[in-house]
């Protein structure tokens, strides 16, 4: 363990730094850029306090004009941009669970797409009270894929999955009128809300806020990641590596970005053909490597191991290493930059969806029934690019770090199996890990999510957080681009132990595990209410007793906010590092911060001074142990 060393931000800005010097030399732009170009940010736009909603505005809410022309006060104003901010990334998510639905149903044994995990489908056809005895394992998809979309449209009742959360917080959403029905309902109830002389009352909009957040987190995120761990395989842990290093000048470069893995999972497929690899070298290249970008990256690292190029704030950077021969993306997170950006190098910017189409990229339809032609001609594209490389323009940093992620619920509850003896089922349960908090080996626990965001130093904010919190016996589970930042810095390398507090340490060594662990890409974070309300149960706590917070540092976009939103509604408190375009109402602020806590017992934190956040969040964890008597 002697060489283990973490990689500092300042590493990671001196290797864009030397990327920006090829993009100049190019006449590439970039984020860095633009930022300068839209600094200072509109202030009435910060705050929240603009409303466009008709076309008798824009009005903007001053001290001198306190309301809008049809009467509308600042608070309506920016409780209904919040709830849109709310139902646009709840759309996106569920949106996203809803094709993996359409995946599973299309399913086949023959197909491009089949069951992995036959146990898990069978183990939810269960839960949703599906005859399973008998039944043809793809039959059974069809039936409970079927289920799952229903779920989005459904006329009466609430989400299936609210089952799985205690009785206690279910009472609670109950009580709040929060309990998220059908999710297309709560999407388009939470715009018909806001729209146009429909709702001003900052209470009646923040409950909706948070009942479309839920409906993400326990409706149409979960149905993403359990479909797709039917699909694609339920997580365990797997070796890879992270950060731009993890490209090879000498191979054809393909680069998947974006979130949903029906796509990315076949790239990998082919990338790793004999005949596409043979097919490589007759263009003079060694072989082909895959790696990912923001979600879609955690996907399949979770899944295959293959590596993680970076992050959000990392994806112009791909393509100004020269070697790129293909950016792949599908849905969100996906910067119109990298058309123009592609132009500059040989790199073909490939977009699939038809959710995302963008200027100055090649638009290969990527579908369900046509999943193993296109990725197949994806791949061949890329290898027949390899030849337009400008080898001056060839730069990649030297720069990458180990990791090991793939820490699915059900991997968490095997590996901790192994730091206790305690009887475990065949599924395993939480309580090794209660054990751990109770006698204080483990303070808690705090899940890291969220993006970059241009207006906090990228990465920092997520990994110093992390040194700190593990130092202090925090286990950390991380998602999305915060986990490709705790990758990148060597924060999921098993040697990091030796940054924990004693007892993280112990564990680490245990249960061989990283202090931090990858729990996946953001619709994931649905594993992590999964894990919350498992723990809650097995220690027979609510999960708002339970010394375990969420934090979303750098966050940017709107599936964050909803994120936010089910996190907090799930009974456990969010920090945040990044406004929430709330400022300009007292009373949305006091919601949010205070008022809800009386709803769902807890409430958001923000603050902006990530060293203040961070003792906010220990203060939290052990006011709660406190209270509990441990
Ligand atoms: O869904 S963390 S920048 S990649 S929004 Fe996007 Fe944010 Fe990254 Fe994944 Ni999540
Ligand atoms: Fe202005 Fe009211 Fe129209 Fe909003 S809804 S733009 S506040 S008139």
């Amino acid at each position: 363990m002697g060489d283990f060393k973490l990689t500092t931000v300042e590493e990671f800005e001196a290797a864009t730094a030397r990327l920006l010097e090829t993009g100049a030399k190019v006449g590439a732009d970039s984020w860095q850029l633009r930022v300068k170009n839209q600094t200072p940010h509109c202030k009435f736009g910060e705050q929240g306090v603009c409303c466009r909603i008709c076309s008798m505005g824009p009005c903007r809410i001053t001290p001198k004009a306190p309301r809008g022309i049809c009467g509308c006060d600042v608070h309506g104003i920016v409780g209904r941009n919040y709830l849109k901010f709310t139902a646009g990334g709840a759309a996106t998510h569920s949106d996203h669970g809803r094709e993996i639905c359409h995946t599973l149903y299309h399913s086949s044994a023959d197909g491009s797409y089949k069951v992995k995990d036959p146990e898990k489908l069978t183990r939810i056809a269960k839960e949703w009270g599906i005859e399973t005895e008998g039944k043809d394992i793809y039959d059974l998809a069809h039936e409970v894929a079927y289920e799952a979309l229903m779920e989005y449209g459904k006329p009466f009742g609430y989400s299936r999955w609210i089952a799985r959360a205690p009785k206690h917080t279910q009472e609670l959403w109950e009580n709040a009128e929060i309990a998220p029905r059908a999710i297309d309902r709560e999407v388009s109830c939470s715009l018909h809300m806001a729209h146009m002389g429909c709702s001003s009352k900052p209470e009646a909009l923040i409950r909706q806020s948070l009942r479309a957040g839920l409906c993400d987190g326990w409706g149409g995120s979960m149905c993403g990641t359990e479909f797709s761990d039917v699909l694609f395989g339920t997580p365990k842990p797997v070796e890879t590596e992270a950060n731009l290093g993890v490209m090879v000048a000498e191979n054809v470069n393909i680069v998947v970005h974006g979130h949903d893995p029906s796509l990315s999972e076949m790239i990998c497929e082919y990338a790793d053909d004999p005949e596409m690899i043979a097919y490589a070298k007759s263009f003079g290249a060694k072989g082909i490597t895959v790696s990912g970008v923001c979600c879609t990256s955690n996907e399949v690292a979770m899944r295959r191991g293959i590596p993680m190029a970076g992050n959000f704030l990392q994806q112009e950077n791909v393509v100004l290493t020269g070697a790129c021969e293909a950016i792949v993306v599908d849905v969100q997170c996906i910067f119109p930059a990298l058309g123009p950006l592609s132009k500059c190098f040989h790199t073909k910017f490939i977009t699939t969806s038809k959710i995302a189409q963008m200027p100055d990229s090649e638009f290969i339809h990527f579908t369900v029934e046509s999943a193993a032609e296109k990725a197949k001609a994806i791949v061949k594209m890329a290898i027949e690019n390899f030849q337009n490389r400008k080898p001056e323009l060839v730069h990649i940093p030297d720069m990458k770090q180990k990791a090991t992620v793939g820490y699915s619920l059900e991997a968490i509850k095997k590996v901790l199996d192994g730091v206790t003896n305690s009887q475990v089922d065949e599924l395993g349960t939480t309580k090794p890990l209660v054990d751990c908090i109770t006698s204080g080996v483990i303070r808690g626990a705090v899940a890291m999510v969220g993006c970059n965001n241009p207006k906090i130093r990228p990465d920092q904010a997520h990994i110093d957080l992390m040194k700190k919190l593990i130092a202090n016996d925090i286990i950390v589970v991380a998602s999305g681009c915060s986990a490709q930042a705790a990758a990148k810095a060597g924060l999921m390398d098993k040697a990091a132990k030796d940054l924990c507090g004693d007892g993280l340490k112990r564990v680490c060594e245990l249960a061989d595990i990283p202090p931090v662990l990858h729990m996946g890409s953001c619709v994931d974070i649905s594993r992590m209410m999964n894990l919350a309300a498992d723990l809650a149960k097995d220690s027979g706590l609510n999960i708002s007793q339970l010394p375990l917070v969420g934090c979303a540092p750098e966050w940017m976009s709107e599936k964050a906010v909803s994120i936010g939103n089910y996190v907090v509604a799930t009974g456990i408190d969010t920090f945040l590092g990044v406004d929430p375009y709330v400022s300009g109402s007292t009373e949305v602020d006091n919601l949010l911060k205070s008022g809800i806590r009386e709803w769902v017992e807890a409430a958001y934190t923000v603050e902006k001074d990530i060293e203040k956040l961070v003792d906010l969040m220990i203060e939290r964890i052990e006011e709660k142990r406190t209270a509990l008597g441990i």
